[in-house]
C-alpha cells in the first residue's frame, strides 16, 4: 500500500478530509500578510509562508480537516442569551486535531521512517493556505477555506514529514459560487468583509470577543451579543447547507445565559469552557463580554 492510501484509510476513520501539500514556499501571498498585520500570529512574515524555517528538512505536509458542523435551535425562554461560535459545542480542536494528526504520525511510522511536526492553529505557517495547496478547498468571500464535502465549518491541522508524499492538485484560489452570492459580505456585524480585501479584523466580531483589555464603544457596538467567536460568515453561506454532523447537545454552549455568565468563578469558568477552544483567553475576558452582551441587550 501507498502512504496516501493509508492517510486516506485514516481520514475516512476519523471523519475527517485530508490531503498532501509539497513544502515548497507559499508564494504570492507574501504582500498581503505584510499588510494585513494579523492579530494572534507570528509577525516573522518569512517564517509564516517559508515550511523549511518552520520544520527543517519538511518535504511535504499533510492537511487535515475535521469538521465542527452541528445543527440547533434557537431558544425562546425569556432569558437574555449571548451568542457563542457553534464551535464551543466541540471539544477544542487544538487537543483532538492535534490527537489525530500524533495518531496519524503513528500509524505511518509502520510503514516508513520519518521525522515531523504538527501545528494546529498556534504555529506560524498560514495553515488554509497550506490546506489550499493539499486539494481540500478554496477561498470564500468570508476567507474561509471552503470543502466541497465539509462546507466551511472544519478545522485545520498540518502533519509535516521529512519524507516525500506524492502531492494533491491544489484547489482554486476562489470559490466559485462566491461570483452571484455575497450574502456573508452583506450580513457581517462589523462589515469586516470588504470584497478583494483581506479581512479587516479589527472589525470582526471574532477578533473583538478575544481581544485584550476593555472594549471601546465601536466595539461593544458591533460585538452586540456575542461572547466568543462568531459564525455569521458561516451561517449564511449556502455551502454550509446539509453539512451538519450531529447536534449541540448542550444549549449553553452557544447561547449561554448572561446573567449567569457574569456570576460565574473560575470552577465553573473551568467546567463551562475548559474542555473548548474559548477557554484560551480566561475567564475574565468571557466575562467581560457576557457584561457587555448585558449592556447591549438593555439598549437594544
Ligand atoms: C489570526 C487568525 C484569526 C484572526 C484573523 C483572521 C484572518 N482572516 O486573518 C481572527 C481572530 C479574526 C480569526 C477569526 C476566525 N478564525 Co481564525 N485563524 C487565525 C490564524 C491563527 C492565522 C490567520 C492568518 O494567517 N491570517 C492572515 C490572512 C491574511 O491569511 P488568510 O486569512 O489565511 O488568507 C490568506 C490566503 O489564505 C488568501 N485568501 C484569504 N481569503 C481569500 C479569498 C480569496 C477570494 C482569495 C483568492 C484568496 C484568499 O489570501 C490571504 C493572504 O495571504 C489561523 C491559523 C493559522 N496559523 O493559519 C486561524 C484560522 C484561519 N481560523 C479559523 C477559524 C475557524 C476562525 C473563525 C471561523 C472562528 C470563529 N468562529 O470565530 C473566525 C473566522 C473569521 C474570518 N472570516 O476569517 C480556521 C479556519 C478554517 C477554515 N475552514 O478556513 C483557522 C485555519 C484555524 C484552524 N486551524 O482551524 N482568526
Ligand atoms: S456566503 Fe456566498 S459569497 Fe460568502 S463565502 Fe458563501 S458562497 Fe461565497
Ligand atoms: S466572523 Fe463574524 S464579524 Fe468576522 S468576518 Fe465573519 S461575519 Fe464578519
Amino acid at each position: 500500500v501507498s502512504l496516501r492510501d493509508i492517510i486516506a484509510e485514516f481520514a475516512q476513520e476519523n471523519g475527517c478530509i485530508a490531503g498532501v501539500s509539497d513544502s515548497r514556499e507559499l508564494t504570492g501571498i507574501r504582500k498581503t500578510l505584510e499588510e494585513a498585520g494579523t492579530p494572534f500570529v507570528s509577525r516573522d512574515i518569512a517564517a509564516r509562508v517559508a515550511p523549511e524555517l518552520v520544520f527543517p528538512g519538511c518535504k511535504s505536509i499533510i492537511a487535515l480537516g475535521s469538521s465542527y458542523a452541528k445543527s440547533f435551535l434557537r431558544v425562546d425562554d425569556g432569558r437574555l442569551r449571548g451568542i457563542q461560535s457553534v464551535a464551543c459545542a466541540s471539544r477544542d480542536y487544538h487537543v483532538t486535531l492535534r490527537g489525530i494528526l500524533e495518531e496519524l504520525a503513528s500509524r505511518l511510522s509502520r510503514y516508513t521512517g520519518f521525522r515531523y511536526k504538527v501545528q494546529v492553529d498556534t504555529g506560524p505557517l498560514v495553515e488554509r493556505e497550506v490546506a489550499r495547496r493539499a486539494g481540500l478547498g478554496s477561498y470564500g468571500r468570508n476567507h474561509q477555506l471552503i470543502s466541497p464535502v465539509l462546507g466551511s465549518y472544519f478545522n485545520i491541522g498540518l502533519l509535516m514529514v521529512d519524507a516525500v508524499i506524492e502531492a494533491d492538485e491544489p484547489s482554486p484560489p476562489e470559490f466559485a459560487p462566491c461570483v452571484d452570492c455575497g450574502a456573508c459580505v452583506a450580513h457581517c456585524p462589523g462589515g469586516a468583509l470588504v470584497n478583494g480585501a483581506p479581512l479587516d479584523w479589527r472589525r470582526c466580531v471574532s477578533y473583538i470577543t478575544q481581544k485584550k483589555g476593555d472594549l471601546s464603544p465601536d466595539e461593544a457596538r458591533i460585538m452586540g451579543s456575542y461572547v466568543y467567536g462568531c459564525d455569521v460568515c458561516q451561517q449564511v453561506c449556502p455551502c454550509n447547507e446539509g453539512k451538519t454532523r450531529g447536534d449541540v447537545d448542550d444549549i449553553e454552549s452557544v447561547a449561554p445565559d448572561l446573567a449567569r455568565l457574569i456570576e460565574m468563578d473560575d470552577a465553573e469558568f473551568t467546567r463551562r469552557y475548559g474542555h473548548t477552544e474559548a477557554a484560551w483567553r480566561g475567564p475574565g475576558i468571557i466575562r467581560r463580554n457576557a457584561l457587555s452582551s448585558l449592556v447591549y441587550n438593555s439598549q437594544v
